[in-house]
């Protein structure tokens, strides 16, 4: 919540000044909020100092700290709205190539005459000159406003879109190409205006025409040096718009589970179709965010190479796409197990990984498998239950009531493709159902 920001930043000024108790007070009245802070005594003229946004009064409560309210009109607070659709990179604008602009706008007001009517040499010429700087500075920066009008804000995106563009260009870079384009657009206003108005006090005709030849001059020079700007401003929508498209309507099963764990074996053995792969920018590596068949249901699925034991931080982008997928996406999850230990995971990294998976994403509908089962010995029922020992117990059996299955034998695949499928189709109940948002289901 954006209230939230703000808060955290006068607490931030609260937590280096004072060890006093301090409340937060969030009334319902947005765009005010009430700071009410008990400073020790000591500390109270360094809170002040920092606090140039706050006013307020100071209160003897009578007790050796001091009351002070501090009552804020906060900047007016943008409503996070939750933006529960995706498709806005399909509908940004095309964005014409910037040698394209000024040449289309150089011929546009080329052809912008005087006004009718005047019969002074130099007061025509200087109204020509002016109004054709007027319009070639209106031709260049209009197109720029439009897109940045058109284009996105990251906050207005849905949140699996918001991830792609953070995954794609890194962070803040979507918002600094659009920036650059205002800022050129500003720089081609303020220099178009000032030269136009030169250009307008000119008193004879050869003024005049210096005047509008420096203008053009001027501006096509501030053109050429932002143009880049544009250029990067169009590859990043070329970019945007080749994106895999996902519908939120229809189920997705993602697959999950360390690299090499026999993923992607499972996706070609459960599809009647041929999966597609589609590319994402960030990677070289065919990821699969394509459509399954299952029994004459079309579904969505995504398999991605895989997730290693690492904090989130450490992980690459194919590892943050799963993750953003399972938190934005209403996804099902089928969680593939490898207890051959040929997969280059450990069964014991691969139980710290999944205790983590089902920590966080325990609320999306589940199937475990363990995968290979050609190559496993049929698990001994030992007195685990009673060692309480859940990593032994894992290394076993795998999770409770995992599916065995082996592509090769196809031992376990019926009934693999038929938990699959319920699995999928109480999906599209809690999709119907309104119960998905984002990925958060409520089982
Ligand atoms: N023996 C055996 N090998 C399998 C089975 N499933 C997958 N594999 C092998 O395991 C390796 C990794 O499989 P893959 O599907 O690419 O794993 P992913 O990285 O999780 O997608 C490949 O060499 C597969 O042939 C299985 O059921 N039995
Ligand atoms: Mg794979």
């Amino acid at each position: 919540m954006m209230s939230g920001i703000k808060t955290f930043n006068l607490l931030q000024h609260w937590w280096i000044l004072s060890s006093g108790r301090c409340l937060l007070l969030r009334p319902t009245v947005k765009i005010c909020q009430i700071l009410t802070v008990h400073v020790q005594a000591g500390s109270f003229h360094r809170f002040q100092r920092n606090s140039h946004s706050t006013s307020g009064n100071i209160v003897d409560n009578g007790s050796d700290s001091m009351q002070y309210v501090v009552s804020m009109v906060l900047v007016k607070e943008k409503s996070l709205k939750i933006v529960e659709t995706v498709g806005a990179f399909q509908k940004l604008p095309m964005v014409m190539p910037s040698a394209d602009i000024l040449s289309s706008a150089l011929r546009k007001a080329r052809n912008v005459t005087a006004t009718k009517g005047i019969a002074n040499i130099a007061k025509r010429e200087r109204n020509k000159g002016a109004k054709q700087l007027d319009a070639l500075m209106k031709e260049l920066a209009v197109p720029l406003r439009v897109y940045i009008e058109k284009f996105p804000k990251k906050w207005n995106l849905h949140p699996y879109e918001r991830s792609l563009i953070q995954l794609t260009f890194g962070d803040g870079s979507y918002e600094e190409v659009l920036k650059r384009v205002d800022d050129m657009r500003k720089i081609l206003l303020s220099v178009g205006k000032q030269h136009a108005s030169l250009c307008a006090q000119s008193l004879s005709k050869r003024e005049a025409g210096e005047r509008f030849t420096e203008g053009l001059k001027k501006l096509e020079e501030v053109f050429k040096l932002h143009q880049n700007s544009v250029d990067d401003l169009l590859n990043v929508a070329k970019t945007l718009r080749a994106m895999p498209v996902v519908d939120l309507q229809i189920p997705t099963l993602c697959l999950v589970g360390a690299p090499n764990v026999g993923k992607s074996s499972l996706v070609r053995i459960l599809s009647t179709g041929k999966p597609e792969v589609c590319n994402y920018p960030f990677t070289t590596r065919g990821i699969l965010m394509g459509h399954i068949v299952i029994n004459f249901e079309r579904f969505q699925v995504t398999d991605t190479p895989g997730l290693l034991r690492r904090h989130d931080d450490d992980r690459n982008n194919l590892e943050k796409l799963t993750l953003a997928a399972l938190e934005h996406l209403p996804t099902a999850i089928l969680y593939v197990h490898d207890l051959t230990g040929e997969c280059g995971t450990s069964p014991d990294d691969q139980f710290t990984i999944y205790k983590n998976i089902k920590e966080r994403f325990g609320n999306h509908l589940w199937v475990d498998v363990v995968s290979k089962s050609d190559l496993l010995q049929e698990p001994v029922d030992t007195n685990l239950e009673d060692e309480n020992d859940d990593v032994r117990r894992y290394k076993a059996f795998g999770p409770e009531e995992a599916l065995w299955v082996s592509v090769k034998t196809e031992a376990g695949i019926s009934e693999l493709k038929s938990r699959v499928k319920d699995l999928l189709i109480s999906q599209m109940d809690r999709i119907r159902g309104g119960s998905c948002n984002h990925g958060e289901c409520q089982g």
